[in-house]
Order: C-alpha cells, then sequence, then structure tokens
C-alpha cells in the first residue's frame, strides 16, 4: 500500500504539482489529500474529465510543466477526444500524467458498469498511444519513469490504480447547511410519483437509494431505470423515453451528473414535451465516490435553468417543502426542482440486485404494457 501523503509529495517534489480531474471511488485517498493540501489555483475538480484534459494542456502551454489528471476509467471516453485530437503526438503533442482508478479490474468483483471498461482499460490507452504503468509500492521509481517519459519525448503518461492502493487519509468535509438527506428526499419524492409514471434516476448512490426504497415499500422495479453507469447522461435517458410515450417521465439527477453535460439540458429544454419533470438533488458533492466538492452551491441555479429554457424553477431544502411544492412542480410546464440536501448516505447502502438487462426488460415491458391498455 502507497503512504498517500508521501506519494503527493513526491510529485509535488517533481513540480507535478496541478491537479485536475472527476473523482473517484479508488482514488478517494489520494483525491482527498489533493483537496486538503492544493491551493484552489493548482487543483480543480472539473465537470467532466475532457474538462481536465484541456486544462491540462492549458497549463503545459503556459509553463512547459504537465499537470496530474486524475479519473475513474469510466471516464476514459471523456477524455479520448481531446487526448486524440490535441494531445497526440500527430497533433499538438502535450504532455499529460493520467491518474486512471482502475474499476472493474479482471478477476476482481465490481459491479455491472465497470466490468467491460475495467476489461478494456489497458487496451483502450494502447490504442490512444499511451503507455501505461500499474502503480505499485515502487512509486517513486514509476513517477521518475513517468516523468522523464514526459520531458523527453512531450507525450502523455498514465500510472493506473488498482483497488486498495492508497493508505487512508481524511479531510475535514466543508458541510453544507441543510439537514435532510438524500434519501429522505428520494422516499418522499417517490411518494408524490404516480404509479404509471416512469424515473430516472442518476449514477451512484441515488439509484442505489431509489432502488433500497422500492425494496423497502414491496415495490416492483420496473418504473424505473437506474443508470448505473453513463454519468451525466440521466437527463438524456429520460428525455429520450418521455418523447416516444405519453407517461410522465421523472429525471432525478445530481449536481455532479447535471454538471458533466450541462449542455444536454439546453437540448432537453427545447425538445422536452410536458411529459419531461427533471428533479436535482443537490448536495454540492460528488458524494457516491468520497465527497469531493462540486461548484454547484456557488452557481444559481434558477437564472441558469431559466436560460437554458426551463418555465419553472421550484427550490425546496425540507420535505415539508418538497409536500408543499411537489403538486405544483408537478402540474407546471418544463419544471425543474431542486432538493437542496446534505451530505451522506448510509454505510449499510446495498446495491441493485437484479442486473442492468433485467432491469432494461422490466422497464421495457412495463411501457409496452401500459401503451397497449
Ligand atoms: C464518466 C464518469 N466519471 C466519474 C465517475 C465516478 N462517479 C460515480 S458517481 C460520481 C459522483 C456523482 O455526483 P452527483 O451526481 O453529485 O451525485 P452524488 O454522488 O453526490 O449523489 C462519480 C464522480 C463515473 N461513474 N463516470
Amino acid at each position: 500500500m502507497i503512504d498517500t501523503l508521501e506519494f503527493y509529495n513526491y510529485l509535488i517534489s517533481k513540480k507535478l504539482d496541478t491537479f485536475y480531474g472527476v473523482p473517484d471511488s479508488l482514488l478517494k485517498d489520494i483525491c482527498a489529500c489533493i483537496t486538503k493540501n492544493s491551493i484552489k489555483e493548482k487543483h480543480i475538480i472539473t465537470a467532466n474529465e475532457g474538462n481536465a484534459i484541456g486544462l491540462a494542456a492549458g497549463k503545459y502551454l503556459a509553463t512547459k510543466i504537465p499537470a496530474v489528471v486524475y479519473l475513474q476509467n469510466s471516464g476514459l471516453g471523456n477524455t479520448a477526444n481531446p487526448l486524440i485530437s490535441l494531445a497526440d503526438e500527430d497533433v499538438y503533442k502535450i504532455p499529460m500524467l493520467l491518474l486512471v482508478g482502475w474499476r472493474g479490474e479482471p478477476n476482481t468483483k465490481d459491479e455491472p458498469q465497470h466490468v467491460k471498461q475495467g476489461k478494456i482499460t489497458l487496451e483502450m490507452l494502447e490504442v490512444m498511444g499511451i503507455k501505461h504503468i500499474i502503480l505499485t509500492d515502487d512509486f517513486k521509481e514509476q513517477i521518475d519513469y513517468a516523468y522523464n517519459y514526459m520531458m523527453e519525448t512531450s507525450k502523455t503518461i498514465a500510472l493506473i490504480v488498482k483497488k486498495n492502493t492508497f493508505s487512508k487519509f481524511s479531510f475535514e468535509k466543508n458541510k453544507n447547511v441543510f439537514s435532510l438527506t438524500r434519501e429522505k428526499a428520494l422516499e418522499t419524492i417517490l411518494t408524490k410519483i404516480s404509479k404509471e409514471s416512469l424515473i430516472v434516476s442518476t449514477t451512484g448512490k441515488t439509484s442505489r437509494e431509489v432502488f433500497e426504497i422500492r425494496e423497502k415499500n414491496s415495490d416492483s422495479h420496473e418504473r424505473d431505470f437506474l443508470t448505473v453507469g453513463s454519468m451525466g447522461h440521466t437527463s438524456s435517458i429520460a428525455l429520450g423515453i418521455s418523447l416516444s410515450t405519453n407517461k410522465k417521465v421523472y429525471c432525478i439527477d445530481g449536481d455532479g451528473s447535471l454538471l458533466m453535460h450541462l449542455g444536454s439540458l439546453a437540448i432537453t429544454s427545447k425538445n422536452a414535451k410536458s411529459n419531461y419533470k427533471y428533479i436535482v438533488i443537490n448536495n454540492g458533492a460528488h458524494e457516491s465516490v468520497g465527497g469531493q466538492p462540486t461548484v454547484a452551491f456557488d452557481l444559481d441555479f434558477k437564472n441558469i435553468f431559466v436560460g437554458l429554457g426551463f418555465k419553472h424553477f421550484f427550490e425546496v431544502s425540507s420535505t415539508e417543502e418538497i409536500n408543499q411544492k411537489f403538486d405544483l412542480f408537478d402540474s407546471s410546464e418544463l419544471a425543474v426542482m431542486v432538493v437542496n440536501v446534505k451530505e451522506g448516505s448510509r454505510d449499510d447502502l446495498g446495491r441493485p440486485t437484479t442486473s442492468p438487462q433485467e432491469n432494461k426488460k422490466q422497464l421495457m415491458e412495463f411501457i409496452s404494457k401500459s401503451k397497449v391498455e
């Protein structure tokens, strides 16, 4: 196991002191260490992983020093375009050090959405012409090697991080002012949604909680689409469904997920019918992967949503407010409800026990069954 602070300090000693990225559960401790020790200008938690590659390119152009870009391997797809068409040796040839959390590593147990990505992670990097090193306790030699490689070749290199690579590192999170939990908010919202309607919930613990609330209430899962992977695309999946059914479709997004592909919401507002309902559970954090902050609490969501073309905006922070405002939200066209919650979740929160394909089958049967009726 690598001492997290020692790893961080070694990077700093090589002048690799600028960090951009999207947090990952396998990188939780190193992300916490970076957040605690880096000044604002040297660490930016980005909207998506491509955003981080762009920043790293800019940093190199201005300083000749590569930046460190951290990401879960799920985010490799988001990096592919700027890595291939910007940083690649056939284009601008801009080096950066990637720190990639290896979810779904072959022969380890992981969730279904990580299995394929885990299998093809090294291959994807190879196809993109990116050398990779599996990070081990010999991290100092590995960082030396990566540093010299970047300096000599001006190419990008990746350090691959397996599960349990870094030692525990905790940081004092900025507590937000809200007292409602995400699970309680979801529980309240779910009671308000008719049994004829559909739910598309976002990546991470939100979908896990939706699943568990259904189990607790002995409800079926046939009305829910759990977006276990493809972070940031929940609103688009919901839009796609809503355009082809008359049922109401409630998208339950997270702040990190909504920020990841914010532009999609402009397309949503222009194309959604009155059956599309958008709910954001806002805890100002990437809570599912360690609680690193997003910029959500610094934003003016009302103006953002109105500017994007949504017609009605509701903001709530308690179960009472959800109960008071839900009916109006529900009957208003192109409406958004932002639900402010505190961070955190139950320690014993489970995971869906049905597979993604079972979930898909049930949902599709539910949609088609009710079309005939
Ligand atoms: C493309 C991509 N990048 C990173 C991740 C890792 N990841 C899973 S959930 C999550 C945080 C989601 O944050 P938010 O939408 O605010 O929901 P919260 O966890 O706070 O409820 C992240 C970063 C991922 N699954 N996919």
